[in-house]
């Protein structure tokens, strides 16, 4: 939900302004609305202007700044108020625990301009005696200077599954465990995650705690106790391990999944139903009598409504859905026939069109797409025309042979900055999948890139669009572009829209991957394979999928392969006539 992020956003205007010296009652209003976002239970994305406006502290000028921050994922005056502060003393709010009064008193009476600087300071003991500030004040803030540096907030998920896959692993091996799982925003697929989070059960909890505190992963320990414990890795990821009775595990489970609304929610419906739930079980009220807890499933079933996957627990909407029976039945990745998305060593992948045939083939795929690059994209080797069609030969010369098996002839075109595609019509319509994306010109205005994509989808041969929003997670911010208005072009001219699941890119996003599916836009989730290692991240494309609802019949790649060859002529024939 954007609700959490909005809030932090009004928070953090909250600090600015208070370094800044700004009018207490300004201040406070942000504060307040922060508050009151956080605490909502509906989706602040669905909530129409007036909705807005009854959310207390909410009024025309918040929910305009709302409003803005869920089209562009930006508020303008946060960023002007940024200017105006000298940006390491914006950063000094970054410290875990130091807060804008701190920061506002630190730089106006010791001239601290960063966080360095106050690091120096604080160990040489030269911030006691400042109003308010104590030896455990100071104490404090190297702590939270220590956390910032052991790494940043969150880290992409991708980067962070494997981490925690092979401590499981590794623990399996080396700890007396009957069951462990991974819990958290880890287990519900979120694209960034904070910590990994464990639960497992043994007979021998001080020995499963000693094996985690050896493991090789183990950069420092913050804390060893005898049924938890929590270590940092090397890679600077925060990992905790709890160790759980048998009886509770499932309502442990549940619990620490989260999401945390998803939680709250399940709590009030049971103390609705005279019913009281926590991570050790749920419970009748009245004499506490255990009615549940050991399996993850009695929490819902005891509740009155169907399991629902971990991927779908935020709080939007999957209650009442599973209430009524009516959760849909997501897709899995058992249902993808074929990759739609790759390049060769033609272009700027590392294989052969054999190598990624013998690959797929051993996934288990029908089809793939052949999509190297077209020939504007000179970093990485982008095709000419003449290439292009040498690559065709080669591919209908291999179809011959295939049994079993078929390549789809291809091309990631490059959409170029004035909006023209890299290949003129009668190139594209050779091919038997167009997969269309930006690459460059990141900085234009929305209005721009948003009609680069429109001229884009209008193209008759153009058949999907590839990582929509060009964000690389923690690295590059997605470029500003109406997509609301592009879900709603690519229905009207029958485009389907990538879930690229590339670790760093999962783009499109959950949210808007559920609102091309509730527009009745088509889907494809595809890896952009450039080695063969990579067809491996279709999981993470998949999971994507899961956390928008999506179900086998949102996305084409589930097709048989004449199906698929149908789904994707629909949209030349339809502007053919
Ligand atoms: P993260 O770590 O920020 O990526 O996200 P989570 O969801 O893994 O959050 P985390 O690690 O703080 O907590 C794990 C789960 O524990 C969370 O999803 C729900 C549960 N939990 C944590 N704090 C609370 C709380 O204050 N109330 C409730 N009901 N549940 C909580
Ligand atoms: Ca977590
Ligand atoms: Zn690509």
């Amino acid at each position: 939900m954007k609700n959490k992020e909005i809030a932090d956003i009004f928070n953090e205007i909250a600090d600015l302004l208070e370094i800044k010296g700004e009018n207490p009652f300004r201040i406070r209003a942000y504060r307040r609305a922060s508050q009151n976002l956080e605490g909502l239970t509906k989706d602040v994305v669905s909530l129409s202007r007036d909705e807005l406006l009854e959310i207390p502290g909410i009024g025309h000028d918040l929910a305009e700044k709302i409003e803005e921050y869920i089209k562009t994922e930006k508020v303008k005056s946060l960023e002007d108020i940024k200017k105006e502060i000298p940006e390491g003393l914006a950063a000094l709010l970054s410290i875990p625990s130091l807060g804008p009064k701190t920061a506002k008193l630190l730089h106006e009476k010791l001239k601290v301009k960063n966080i360095a600087e106050l690091e120096k300071l604080a160990r040489e003991h030269k911030l006691i005696g400042l109003p308010g500030i104590k030896e455990k004040t100071e104490e404090n803030i190297l702590k939270g200077i220590g956390m910032l540096k052991r790494g940043k907030d969150r880290q992409p998920l991708g980067r962070v599954i494997p981490i925690a896959s092979d401590i499981v692993n590794q623990l399996k091996k080396n700890a007396p465990l009957e069951k462990i799982e991974i819990a958290g925003s880890l287990r519900r697929m979120k694209d960034t995650v904070r910590d990994i989070d464990i639960l497992a059960t043994s007979k021998n909890p001080h020995d499963v705690m000693k094996a985690f505190m050896h493991l090789p992963h183990v950069k420092e320990v913050l804390m060893h106790g005898t049924t938890k414990s929590s270590i940092v890795t090397k890679e600077g990821i925060q990992a905790d391990l709890r160790v759980i009775e048998d009886e509770s595990f499932g309502a442990a489970l549940a619990y620490f999944t989260g999401s945390k609304e998803h939680n709250i929610r399940l709590r009030e419906m049971a103390v609705k139903k005279g019913l009281k739930l926590n991570e050790y079980g749920i419970f009748r009220e009245k004499d506490n009598k255990k009615l549940g807890g050991k399996d993850e499933n009695d929490v819902y079933k005891i509740l009155g409504m169907q399991f629902i996957p971990p991927e779908m627990r935020e709080d939007r909407g999957e209650i009442e859905a599973a209430q009524k029976d009516s959760l849909p039945r997501l897709i899995e990745l058992g249902d993808i026939r074929g990759d739609l998305h790759v390049h060769t060593s033609q272009s700027d992948g590392s294989h052969t069109l054999e190598e990624l045939i013998e690959a797929a083939r051993q996934r288990g795929y029908e089809y793939i797409a052949i999509t190297d690059h077209s020939k504007g994209l000179g970093v990485a080797r982008g095709l000419n025309e003449e290439r292009l069609m040498e690559e065709k030969k080669e591919v209908d010369a291999l179809n011959k042979k295939l049994k079993g098996f078929r390549l789809l002839m291809g091309v990631e075109v490059d959409i170029r900055s004035d909006g023209k595609m890299d290949f003129d019509n009668e190139i594209l319509s050779r091919m038997d999948i167009v997969v269309a994306s930006i690459h460059s010109g990141f900085r234009q205005s929305k209005e721009q890139i948003t009609k680069r994509l429109v001229s884009a989808m209008k193209n008759p041969y153009v058949s999907v669009i590839a990582h929509p929003t060009g964000r690389l997670i923690g690295e590059r911010d997605p470029y500003e572009v109406d997509m609301e208005y592009i879900l709603k072009v690519a229905q009207e001219t029958g485009t389907a829209i990538e879930i690229n699941a590339y670790p760093l890119r999962l783009d499109l996003n959950y949210i808007y991957a559920q609102k091309a599916k509730d527009l009745g836009v088509k889907l494809v989730i595809s890896t952009d394979t450039h080695l063969v290692s990579q067809f491996a991240y279709m999981h993470y494309g998949v999971s994507i999928a899961r956390r928008g609802w999506l179900e086998k019949r949102d996305v084409l790649n589930t097709l048989k392969y004449e199906q698929l060859m149908k789904a994707l002529w629909r949209k030349r024939k339809r502007n053919f006539t």
